[in-house]
């Protein structure tokens, strides 16, 4: 059986342009390039690679690079395969960073979701009941209106620190990318005078300000429906009732930290809301101080997740990085150079993640103007960072900087691989340096179809693509009056866990890649979320910027 994976989506005439072949063949073949009219417009040899770890599969690579011609409706052939049709042109990724984007918006808790600004997608408002939300057994005595921020995923909780990474590295993004502050995203705020993705982000970190407690200052860990629903469940027909969990070292953490961030951005279109970003900021640090070891216990799970962690080092760290970057204090700065974190390489298998933010720090650290002392080393450690995962990318013959210890794929792999793309966009702003950049391209051709499933992770983009994600409102798979995930919607991706049931069944002795299945029941392998999209953005906006 043979096949050739591409980037359904496309390349930029300007980029790297490479595919894989599957095949028995183990010297080199010779493949063809043929353009929308099926004229072949050149020609070149494989090079084998051998048996790919990730897959399981014995494959060669082609390298059609030297093509910069613009159009659409090319095809590669090689072995008797052809693959699927892909465009080549500069501007390709706008949209996508676009939808990626808009994705938020449809994720909005306690607003009414217009169906003249998503067409397909309008639908009453969910859960205004979050105004006036007790806390469960041990959370405390009291009720507090945590109303609106986005649902967490395909269920209905609103998880602080999950929330909190998605809307860092939107921010992230906002700050350090070009072009987002003229996006327009059709939000009702839209017009207001403040870019729309600040609009978006807003509703969220408004949420997160609601989740902390007076007078503490300390954050709750989360709030979710008291049991799990089943599928589908539309946001205004959820039976259950809604409860607070305790409060977090996590969680007040992460409010520190991306209010801080907040705080700075936002300053230059609402000083008033900066000032009081940046005084939760301050409180919650403070609290957490007083408070380090609260931990979100990991058998919490029945109603929504878990989001355990029992190392907040990592958060401390993040949380004085961003009330540094943001006001240029002398005790921040002492906290992040008195970090155990601050020296060490922070970029393992993945960079980052809900539960590990030091490489978030270590990014905005290096890229953030400011004062720090010893800042050249902390842009070095990003650079040794990325020149890891570009190593890890030159030996995948599917261009994957990302190698899981052992081949377990993680959950929301999809998202470990984006955010190692991440690394290398940061060191190519560092540096200029062209391998990098192209690094960061040719990794986004393994979410878009240049994988062993010669699928787009991406709904709505390429020619197959994953469309049944996970999710309560989005089951079209379920009941065909309700739609699939909007455009622009990122897949978990293959988890080696196989933790849900049709996983499981369908799935078991898979290896690696093939652990993944297009199920709306498969939870594990095919949820949607707010911090898996954010990636997606960022690394689509720094795609839309090359083109
Ligand atoms: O993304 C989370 C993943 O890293 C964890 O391993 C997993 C189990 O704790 O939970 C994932 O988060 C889920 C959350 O608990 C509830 N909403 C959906 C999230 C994505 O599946």
């Amino acid at each position: 059986m043979s096949g050739v994976a591409i980037n359904q989506v496309g390349y930029l005439p300007s980029g790297p342009k490479r595919a894989t072949l599957v095949t028995d063949a183990t010297e080199a073949l010779p493949w063809q390039l043929a353009d929308g009219t099926g004229r072949v417009v050149a020609t070149g040899t494989t090079e084998p690679r051998g048996t790919d770890v990730s897959s399981g599969q014995n494959v060669h690579t082609i390298d059609f690079g030297t093509h910069q011609q613009a159009g659409t409706g090319f095809t590669l052939i090689a072995d008797g395969a052809t693959s699927r049709p892909f465009a080549i042109g500069a501007d390709l990724y706008g949209p996508l960073c676009a939808d990626a984007l808009k994705f938020f918006y449809c994720q909005r808790s306690g607003i009414e979701i217009r169906e003249d600004l998503r067409p397909g997608y309008g639908r009453p408002a969910g859960h205004l009941g979050d105004r006036d939300v007790p806390c469960g057994a041990g959370a405390g005595d009291y009720r507090l209106d945590v109303r609106g921020g986005w649902y967490d995923a395909g269920d209905q909780g609103k998880y602080v620190v999950n929330g909190g990474i998605t809307v860092w590295q939107l921010l992230h993004a906002f700050e350090h990318r070009r072009g987002l502050d003229e996006l327009t995203l059709d939000l009702p705020e839209s017009g207001n005078g403040v870019p729309d993705l600040l609009n978006e982000v807003r509703w969220e970190l408004d949420f997160l300000l609601r989740m902390q407690a007076v007078p503490s200052g300390l954050v709750h860990h989360k709030m979710h429906d008291r049991e799990w629903t089943g599928l589908p469940t539309l946001p205004h027909l959820d039976p259950q009732p809604r409860e607070l969990r305790p409060v977090s070292t996590a969680a007040t953490l992460n409010l520190s930290a991306v209010a801080a961030q907040a705080a700075r951005i936002y300053r230059k279109y609402d000083a008033d809301y900066a000032d009081r970003l940046l005084a939760a900021a301050r409180t919650a640090y403070t609290a957490a101080e007083t408070n380090p070891i609260r931990y979100a216990p990991v058998e919490d799970t029945v109603g929504g997740g878990p989001y355990n962690d029992d190392d907040v080092r990592d958060e401390f760290y993040w949380a004085a990085a961003e009330l540094f970057l943001t006001t240029g204090e002398q005790q921040y700065a002492d906290a992040v150079l008195a970090s155990p974190l601050h020296t060490v390489d922070v970029f393992g298998p993945y960079a980052f993640d809900w539960a590990a933010t030091a490489a978030a720090a270590r990014l905005d650290l290096a890229l953030t103007p400011s004062e720090l002392p010893g800042l050249a080393g902390v842009r070095a450690s990003v650079i040794a960072g990325a020149d890891k995962y570009l190593a890890i990318q030159q030996a995948h013959p599917y261009a994957v900087a990302y190698a899981p210890p052992g081949n377990r794929w993680d959950w929301g792999s999809n998202s470990m691989v984006l955010n190692n793309l991440v690394v290398l966009a940061v060191a190519y702003d560092l540096t200029g340096e062209t391998r990098y950049r192209d690094g960061v391209l040719e990794g986004l051709d393994y979410i878009l179809g240049r994988n062993a499933l010669n699928l787009s992770y991406v709904t709505g983009y390429g020619t197959d693509y994953a469309k049944n994600q996970h999710s309560r409102w989005y089951a079209h798979q379920l009941d065909p009056t309700l739609p699939h995930p909007p455009k622009g919607t990122l897949a978990g991706g293959p988890n080696s866990g196989l933790q849900d049931e049709v996983a499981q069944a369908r799935l078991t002795g898979q290896v690696g890649q093939f652990c993944y299945v297009d199920d709306i029941h498969s939870w594990s392998t095919n949820e949607l979320t707010i911090n898996w999209n954010a990636p997606l953005a960022w690394i689509a906006a720094f795609a839309a910027e090359l083109g």
